[in-house]
């Protein structure tokens, strides 16, 4: 082999040998294999040579060539796994028993109002529902005993959508739907209907300290045999004192509401001015909070449930009223308002 190609091969790996950053490779592949590189010019320089010397000494030139091409490589590929291993081990090194400090986030009011609700209920064997937001005129108000053009209507100021379907106003829009899914098993073993359904409800509503057009409410229902105003009393009692854990006034009165027969408004002495009268109880002293009765004969048919065997109550607990209430909240507005520094201080209770 040529003095020369013998000479370049052996500067070629004494260079690699001794390189320490990864960009000097680029310059060793140009100085060899460039356009102005050596093993490129001995390439160049063939045309000068005889013609027998031409083949073996080409034949050398391309295994040199070869040879830096392939060094080239190994070596880039050896300084990158070197480079990617040194960033490794010095990026710092996270701990998973590290404790986490600072306050991760919090619960809306609401939502802690109607989980503790939840698992009163459920404590008390009854089914936690999900319902949609958007429902039919007949789930809303016709299954309920609310025909078209009856004056009931007026009370809730309803969205209407360009497809005929609404913003659901009450949880009402839940029940004929709940007794047909779960009246079959009442009507064959017996079984009591016992469920809540906690929703959001829309009204075209002025807003005010205890008024807004989005709200929560939570239904309820127990259908059953011989079921009463008794039962009734007794659960609302058992919630109101569980929520609260304090001693609340608490008053019963009659109340219009087409799904139920005989209806009562259960008012709470308001626990923002004890009773005196503000802005929150509209200075009545009295908050109105869970509307409830003794479910109408007429919903309960339509549900698919004979009126003439069983009986059943409903309430439709008003959610965020009940949050204002539990902690001290003067304005309905407040709970919409996504202001975190007053909705992150509640805390569970439970
Ligand atoms: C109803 O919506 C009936 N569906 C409740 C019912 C269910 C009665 C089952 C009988 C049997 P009412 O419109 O009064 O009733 O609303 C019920 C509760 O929701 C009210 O007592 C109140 O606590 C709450 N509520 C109603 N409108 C608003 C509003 N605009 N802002 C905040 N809370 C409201």
């Amino acid at each position: 082999m040529d003095d020369k190609i013998l000479h370049l091969k052996k500067e070629i790996e004494e260079k690699l040998s001794a390189i320490s950053e990864l960009s000097e490779l680029e310059q060793i592949r140009v100085s060899y294999l460039g356009k102005k590189g050596s093993i490129t010019a001995l390439l160049k320089g063939m045309k000068d040579l005889a013609a027998e010397q031409k083949k073996a000494f080409g034949a050398d030139v391309n295994r040199l060539k070869e040879f830096a091409a392939a060094q080239i490589e190994a070596k880039t590929a050896e300084m990158k796994k070197k480079q990617t291993e040194s960033e490794i081990a010095s990026m710092p090194v996270f701990d998973i028993s590290t404790p986490v400090s600072g306050k991760m986030g919090s619960y809306h009011p609401i939502t802690l109002v109607q989980r503790q609700c939840e698992s009163i209920f459920r404590s008390m064997g009854f089914t936690v529902e999900d319902y949609a937001e958007v429902v039919t005129d007949y789930e809303c108000f016709e299954s309920v005993n609310i025909p078209k053009h009856h004056p009931a209507r007026d009370m809730q100021d309803t969205y209407y959508l360009e497809n005929g379907q609404l913003l659901k106003t009450q949880t009402s829009a839940a029940q004929n739907a709940i007794l047909r899914k779960y009246g079959p098993e009442l009507i064959r073993n017996g079984t009591p209907i016992k469920a809540i359904f906690p929703g959001r409800c829309f009204r075209n509503e002025a807003t005010d300290a205890c008024h807004e057009n989005t709200f929560f409410q939570m239904e309820g229902m127990m259908v059953g045999k011989d079921i009463s105003i008794s039962n009734l009393i007794y659960f609302m009692k058992t919630m109101l004192s569980e929520v609260f854990r304090k001693e609340i006034k608490v008053r019963l009165r009659p109340g219009f509401f087409p799904f139920v027969e005989p209806g009562f408004e259960l008012d709470i002495s308001c626990l923002i001015c004890g009773g005196e009268g503000c802005p929150s109880c509209k200075h009545s002293g009295w908050l109105e909070l869970c509307p409830c009765g003794m479910i109408h004969p007429n919903v309960l048919r339509e549900g698919g449930v004979d009126p003439d065997e069983y009986t059943g109550f409903a309430f439709g607990l008003g959610l965020t009223r009940l949050a204002m209430m539990k902690y001290g909240i003067k304005d309905i507005r407040d709970l919409n308002s996504g202001n975190l520094r007053s909705l992150c201080q509640f805390t569970d209770d439970e």
